[in-house]
Parts: C-alpha cells; sequence; structure tokens
C-alpha cells in the first residue's frame, strides 16, 4: 500500500503545465497541478495518485455537470427523483473513463507517473452502498439514464460504512467494517448551500381557522441538518452529468443544548454523535427486514430531505404554486424503504405550504410511483404504529388519514365486506398496530411494477390481488436489466474489442445490436477467437481466485459459478450437494464422461441468518475436501471467493462458463446476476424462476440448461412434500446424504451441519432443495456433455451474448421512461 509512485522533474514545472499543446483544463495539466499543490510532497504512493486522477477527471466533468443542471431546473421535461436506501455503485474511475471517452488519455498520462491504468484503477475502494441486486439495480438505472439522456436524480443516504467487508476464517464469515472512505472520496462535492433539516420527534399542535380549516405545527422537534455530497452521474459520451445526492446527517447547532447548563457543554456537543449516527451505516439485510427504531430514521431522513429539496428547487422555479408540480415531478420508490416519503409529502404541502387535503393528496397520488422486488413475506415492511407516533407523530396522523379516506374506497368496492376492510387495511390490527408500507405505497401511487414478467404476474395473482381488483391500471412490469457498459465494454475489454471488430461500436449504446453475433457463428475464425477470449479471461481469473483464496483454477476446465447472496431459496445448497455428488464419482472411480469443472460459490450472509452462515460453512468445508485430495482435483476444484461485490463481479463474470441461477420456482423477483453472465457468454443451468424466463424466451431452450419444477409445480407440490421419500427413491441422492450425514466434511467439528441436513429433509422446506435436486443433476450432466462438445459449446456461448440485448437496463429505463414516467 505504501509503493512509492515516481514522479519525473518535468511534471513539475510549471510551464510544463498549459501550452499550446497542453491545455490548462486537459487531464494532463489538471493531474500536475493536483499532485503539485495538493499534496505538498514529491514522494506519492498510489493511494493519492488515485485520488489526484479521479479528482482531475471529476473536473472534466464540470462544465457539464453545471450545463446539465441549469438544463434542468428550466424543466422543459418531467424530473426524475430515484429514491433508494442503497446505490451499490462499486467503482466509479473506469466508468467515467468509459463514458467521457478518456481511457486512453489517461492510460497515455500515467505512463509518465510510472504505472498504468489497471494498477490504480485497483486501488479505488468499492461504493458498497447497497446490500444486493436492488442496490445495483439502482447503479444500473443511473448510468442508463443518464447515457438516454433523461433528468433523473438519484436520492440516497451517504454511509460512513457501506456493506460489510467479508472475511472467511476457518470456513466461518466474520464481518468487518467498510471504512470506504477513510482516504477520502474524490468523486463527491458537498453542497453547503442546500442543506436541509430534519424533524423527528416532538408533537402536533392544531390551530384552527375559518371553517374548520385546521392548521398543524410540529413543535419541540429535534433537528436534524441534511448535508447534500452530490456524485456524477456521466451518460455515454453524451455530454449529460446527472446527479446522485447523497445525504449525510449531521447535529443542528442549537441540538439539545437548552436543556444543558453551561458545565455540561461539552457533554452537550458530544451528544451531537447521535444525530450523525443516523447515516453511519447501511443495515446489511437482504430480503428481510430490520425493525430497528435507526433504520426508520433513516427511511425518513432520506425522505424528508429528498423532498424539502424538490419543493424547494420546484419553488425556486415556480413559486408556491403547486398546480404542475406533478406535471413535472415523479418520485420512483425504489422498494417500500422509502414509501414514508408519502406521508412526508402530504406533510409538506399541508403543513409547510398550506394546501388542502385533497390538493395535496392529487399532488402525492400523481407523483409517486412504487416498485416492488420481492415476494418474500420476510422482506414486507411493517412498523410499529407506538414506535412511529414517538418518533414521527405528525406522520402516523396523516397516514391514518390516509387509510380512513382510503377504506370508504375498499366499502364502497366490496359494499359489507368486514373482511376485506381488516385484510386491506394500511394498519394491521390485532396485537401492536403496524403500518403496511407495501400498502401505503400501493395506495398512493399511481403505478406498482414488479421487476420480471413471473415475478409482476405473481403480485397480481398473489400477494396484491386486492389492490389489483381494485386498481388493475396501476400495476405494470419492467423487467429488470443491467448496463452493457459497466457489464461488457467496460469489465470485459477483450470480449468488446472483439465484438467491435465485427459490429462496430453502436452495441454500447443499442444492445439489441448484439443480434448480430448471430451471424458470424458462421465464420470459423471468428468462433475460435471468441473460445480464445474466454480462455484468456478464464487465466485472469485463475490468478484472482488464487489471489483472493489461494485455491488453484486450472483454465482448461469448466468454470461454473454462482455469486450472490447467500440465501436458502437461491439453493447454493443445492449447488454443494451437486459438488458432493461430483466427489463421491471420483471416489468411485466413476469418471466416464466427466468434463473437469472448477466451482466458485461466492456472497455475503446477512449478520444475523444463521442458516446462510451454515451454508458458508459447508461450502468452504467441501472445498476444502475436494482441493486436498489428489485422486480429485484433476477432475474437480471448489473454491469460496471471499467477500463477493461490485469489483469481484468485474473480474468473475468474463471467465464463466456456466452461470448457476438455480432459485425455487416463484422466489427469485428478477435476478440481474443471470443477465451479466449471460451478456459475457457464459450459459445458464437455471429453473424457471424471475427473469430467466425472459431469458430462456430469447435465447431458445436448446441454448439454456432447464431443470426443476416451475413456480405452479412448487405451490402443487408443497401440499404433499415428502423429501426423506424423495431421497429414498434415488441411489445419488442417498449416497449424497450418507457422506454430509457421516461427518465426512466436519470431522473435527461434529454436528456443525445438522441443521442444514434437517433443512433437507423437513417436509416443509420451503426451498424443496430435494424436489429439484435429481432433475438439476440431470441437466449438470447434459451440461457436461455439451461442454465436451467445444465447437457447439461456443456456439451457444455466442449465442446467449447475441439474445442478451433485451437485458440492457436502457431498455427497462426506456420502459419506465414510456410507460410511467413521462406517461401522458
Ligand atoms: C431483489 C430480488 O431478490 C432480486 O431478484 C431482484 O433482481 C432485485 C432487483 O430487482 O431485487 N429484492 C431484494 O430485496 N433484493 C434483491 O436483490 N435484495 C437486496 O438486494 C436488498
Amino acid at each position: 500500500t505504501n509503493s512509492k509512485v515516481e514522479v519525473t522533474a518535468e511534471i513539475l514545472i510549471d510551464e510544463q503545465d498549459c501550452s499550446h499543446e497542453e491545455p490548462c483544463d486537459s487531464l494532463k495539466a489538471l493531474l500536475a497541478r493536483h499532485m503539485r499543490y495538493e499534496l505538498c510532497r514529491d514522494d506519492h504512493d498510489k493511494h493519492e495518485l488515485f485520488n489526484a486522477l479521479a479528482q482531475s477527471v471529476k473536473e472534466q466533468m464540470l462544465d457539464d455537470w453545471r450545463q446539465t443542471r441549469l438544463k434542468d431546473n428550466q424543466y422543459q421535461q418531467k424530473q426524475v427523483a430515484y429514491l433508494s436506501l442503497e446505490f451499490l455503485m462499486g467503482r466509479a474511475l473506469g466508468n467515467a473513463l468509459l463514458s467521457l471517452d478518456i481511457t486512453e488519455d489517461a492510460q497515455q498520462v500515467l505512463t509518465e507517473y510510472a504505472t498504468n491504468l489497471e494498477h490504480i484503477e485497483q486501488v479505488e475502494h468499492d461504493a458498497g452502498l447497497g446490500n444486493g441486486g436492488l442496490g445495483r439495480l439502482a447503479a444500473c438505472f443511473l448510468d442508463s439514464c443518464a447515457s438516454l439522456d433523461l433528468p433523473v436524480t438519484g436520492y440516497g443516504i451517504r454511509y460512513q460504512y457501506g456493506m460489510f467487508v467479508q472475511k472467511i476464517i476457518d470456513g466461518y464469515q466474520v464481518e468487518r467494517p467498510d471504512r470506504w472512505l477513510r482516504n477520502g472520496n474524490p468523486w463527491e462535492v458537498r453542497i453547503s448551500n442546500h442543506i436541509v433539516s430534519v424533524p423527528f420527534y416532538g408533537h402536533t399542535e392544531t390551530h384552527s381557522f375559518k371553517q374548520g380549516h385546521r392548521h398543524h405545527v410540529l413543535v419541540n422537534t429535534q433537528k436534524v441538518l441534511a448535508i447534500p455530497y452530490d456524485m456524477p452521474i456521466p451518460g455515454y459520451k453524451n455530454n449529460r452529468i446527472n446527479t446522485l445526492r447523497l445525504w449525510k446527517a449531521e447535529a443542528n447547532d442549537d441540538f439539545d443544548l437548552a436543556e444543558f447548563n453551561e458545565g455540561d457543554y461539552a457533554e452537550a456537543v458530544a451528544t451531537k454523535n447521535l444525530a450523525e449516527q443516523i447515516t453511519m451505516v447501511l443495515y446489511p439485510n437482504d430480503a428481510s427486514v430490520n425493525g430497528k427504531e435507526l433504520r426508520l430514521k433513516q427511511q425518513y431522513f432520506l425522505s424528508s430531505a429528498s423532498l424539502q429539496d424538490l419543493l424547494i428547487r420546484y419553488v425556486n422555479k415556480f413559486g408556491e404554486d403547486f398546480s404542475h408540480f406533478s406535471e413535472l415531478n415523479v418520485m420512483q420508490l425504489n422498494d417500500t424503504h422509502p414509501s414514508i416519503a408519502v406521508p412526508e409529502l402530504m406533510r409538506l404541502l399541508l403543513d409547510q405550504y398550506g394546501l388542502s387535503w385533497d390538493a395535496a393528496w392529487a399532488i402525492t397520488n400523481q407523483s409517486m410511483a412504487y416498485t416492488n422486488h420481492t415476494l418474500l413475506p420476510e422482506a414486507l415492511e411493517r412498523w410499529s404504529v407506538p414506535m412511529m407516533k414517538n418518533m414521527l407523530p405528525r406522520i402516523v396522523e396523516i397516514i391514518f388519514e390516509i387509510n380512513a379516506r382510503y377504506l370508504e374506497l375498499v366499502a364502497h368496492h366490496w359494499p359489507g365486506d368486514i373482511q376485506k376492510l381488516t385484510e386491506m387495511s394500511i394498519i394491521e390490527e390485532g396485537g401492536e398496530q403496524q403500518v403496511r408500507m407495501a400498502y401505503l405505497a400501493i395506495v398512493a401511487s399511481f403505478s406498482v411494477n414488479g421487476v420480471a414478467g413471473l415475478h409482476t404476474q405473481l403480485l397480481k395473482e398473489g400477494l396484491f390481488n386486492n389492490f389489483y381488483q381494485l386498481w388493475p391500471n396501476k400495476f405494470n412490469n419492467k423487467t429488470n436489466g443491467v448496463t452493457p457498459r459497466r457489464w461488457l465494454a467496460f469489465c470485459n475489454p477483450k470480449l468488446s474489442s472483439l465484438i467491435c471488430s465485427r459490429l462496430g461500436n453502436d452495441w454500447i449504446k443499442d444492445l439489441s445490436r448484439l443480434k448480430g453475433l448471430n451471424d458470424c457463428i458462421s465464420d470459423k475464425a471468428f468462433v475460435k477467437e471468441w473460445a480464445l477470449v474466454k480462455f484468456e479471461n478464464k487465466q485472469s481469473l485463475t490468478q484472482f481466485v488464487r489471489q483472493q483464496c489461494g485455491v488453484e483454477f486450472d483454465p482448461k476446465m469448466m468454470f461454473d459459478v454462482q455469486v450472490k447472496r447467500i440465501h436458502e431459496y437461491k439453493r447454493q445448497l443445492m449447488n454443494i450437494l451437486h459438488v458432493i455428488h461430483l466427489y463421491r464419482r471420483i471416489l468411485n472411480g466413476d469418471t466416464q464422461d466427466m468434463v473437469p469443472r472448477c466451482v466458485l460459490i461466492g456472497g455475503k450472509a446477512a449478520p444475523g441468518y444463521a442458516m446462510a452462515k451454515q451454508i458458508i460453512k459447508l461450502a468452504n468445508n467441501v472445498a476444502h475436501m475436494v482441493n486436498s485430495d489428489p485422486l480429485v482435483t484433476p477432475y474437480l476444484r471448489m473454491a469460496f471467493i471471499p467477500n463477493y461485490n461490485v469489483s469481484a463481479m468485474e473480474e468473475i463474470c468474463p471467465g464463466t462458463d456456466l452461470s448457476e441461477q438455480i432459485s425455487t420456482a416463484g422466489k427469485e423477483a428478477s435476478g440481474t446476476g443471470n443477465m451479466k453472465f449471460m451478456m459475457n457468454g457464459a450459459l445458464t443451468i437455471g429453473t424457471l424462476d424471475g427473469a430467466n424466463i425472459e431469458m430462456l424466451e430469447e435465447v431458445g431452450h436448446e441454448n439454456f440448461f432447464l431443470f426443476g419444477l416451475n413456480a405452479s409445480q412448487v405451490t402443487q407440490a408443497r401440499m404433499d412434500y415428502q423429501p426423506q421419500h424423495i431421497i429414498d427413491h434415488s441411489p445419488a441422492f442417498q449416497g449424497v446424504m450418507n457422506m454430509l450425514e457421516s461427518g465426512h466434511f466436519n470431522l473435527v467439528e461434529p454436528g456443525i451441519f445438522d441443521s442444514i441436513i434437517a433443512s433437507i429433509i423437513d417436509p416443509n422446506d420451503q426451498w424443496m432443495t430435494a424436489a429439484d435436486f435429481d432433475s438439476y443433476c440431470q441437466a449438470q450432466a447434459l451440461v457436461a456433455k455439451t461442454y465436451l462438445d467445444q465447437d457447439s459449446w461456443q456456439e451457444m456461448s455466442i449465442k446467449n451474448t447475441a439474445a442478451s440485448g433485451r437485458f440492457s437496463s436502457d431498455n427497462t429505463i426506456a420502459g419506465y421512461r414510456d410507460e410511467i414516467w413521462m406517461k401522458k
């Protein structure tokens, strides 16, 4: 980390910075200035060089950033606010260089500092302000919005600690804090003149005015300052620079000071830290809720600060005439996490700007849109009414008023149906009252969307069916996508240049052009080059795996990869059981038709999710047994990659042959890793779940390894599920279970996998591993057989990339634009 970068004497000479050949705002001149004036010394390490380069790149965006803002402040088009508790941005340098088309420039400039771009890019710390798919989707969307020249602002939280760093110690996950801001963040700009104040606690006072018109004021609140930190979001070669505005909490100057006497001055100042805790850390829960008070504070803090920001901006242009607000603003809620924005917008319009209920409601209802990201019941947010009443008293009053008015509509639609009223109420009764945040979001939004065809269909038929009956037109589907800039052009330069050599580079903006690759399949030389690129990417991945976990892969073997959050429904366990199955076959000498494979698994478990953590331990133990037997390693190797994150995926997906998308049908709302692998020429083994279904539709059955029950079969099979019976009728499965039960993988830690074993044979196992295991193994056998014929494998690989165009997030965002945001 303290490797020095040599700075040649010439760079330090002033006249060299600016000249006819070298304008003052060139990357070279900007970088030289940063190196000289900011660092005050002439020996620099790579962190400083990275910071100086990133600042220089940011400075190259400033003019366009200002122009974009000035233009958008004219409100010639509707403005979009994408509200999200998570933005999983990853690194920004490589992507910014690509978008600004200055990658070569940067490479050239860095040669003068005796280093190279690849080396400096590695220095950047991932911005891990998200858990997984939902947060990364927000990041891909920002890239696509800017690239499609749309006026979209991302609003989020500037967590001081992002997603935890995962260490693997003795096979177990250990969480470490992610100090991503320790070396500063060169991309952000603190905007001191857009600070707003967010009120917590206190109580409402009601003043009556003429004819029943009442006015509410919140008094005795504790105010927390929200400081905006802006990050530039460059569009791809189009001069638009959008903004990701991340809020940091800071204490207000008069925070509680009155309560303290002079003698307690120091203590009073120290308590200011309480306010700053709000934006301290990202909650690491994936597809499950965290009911902590601090989490609700984060949600309200983000929602209030962002709405105040939007309203101030609007008022600056139009004054307090809100009649055009909803024509000119739309807020997209990324799951229910920011859905407290609904009553907060009402509060601001009613109490701050004095609108009537009906006027405020019309505005709210015409400007909010909600995206649902999961059907899992454990992810449905509910907040305790007493807790909310204490923290956000006025908000609770407003929620109850919204509910009362909406329930009249329900009563009208289903006359006399008391059951419907309880079922559909925003307030859940029985025990402590709870606010059902998804219902609040649906009631207040003009659009409700799911994230893949099957997911939206299941929302309409199941979870939200009552609402679908009431408001069929609110519901729509927007199948997820991923940005082809980061997930192909940037992360896979070799494949990109091969594609460009045949198709030109229009595909980077219009991914449907990849279809043109189908015409190249008959070209033997092209197919050979395609295979070579994959092989070289596998060599790089081999190095990465060696560095990260000390396991030796062999690029001549098949690379079989499953990376994603660890969750039972994603069935990493089934993957491990298949590895055990192969391991047993090898030990038994049954290696006929076996294709040598390297199995890679990676992902983080929520710190409180015991079963997920055991699955990580099992993966590590199985990997250890497999890799330490020299009779096995010619056929099978396995690694668990620690700390899977955005940057790791950039290394992994280009070198993957086989992508594992094996969730229990009906459980994975969409998946997005599946699309990244497909774009990079991996073949998929998968169930009929989430966006897999649409991938299969695009690429055709003959180019996809499908197995297992579909969603309705899963529902059926749940009624009479006897996993032990299934195992008893499958010799292969029996063998695997016997080996697991024998303690072969935990000789020195007896019993540690008992609950995993119990879960597989549990008739109530929701994820139905046993139901799909044999079908999965058969599909894996077909994978092996296909891989043996490399010509047809490569052809299938090309067809997969060619068919991946639909899964560009540009496509998804065009849908949001035309059917939600700008819909007339
Ligand atoms: C998720 C779904 O589980 C994924 O299937 C989906 O692709 C993404 C994006 O729509 O959303 N929903 C969800 O809660 N998570 C998802 O990944 N988990 C988190 O990342 C918090």
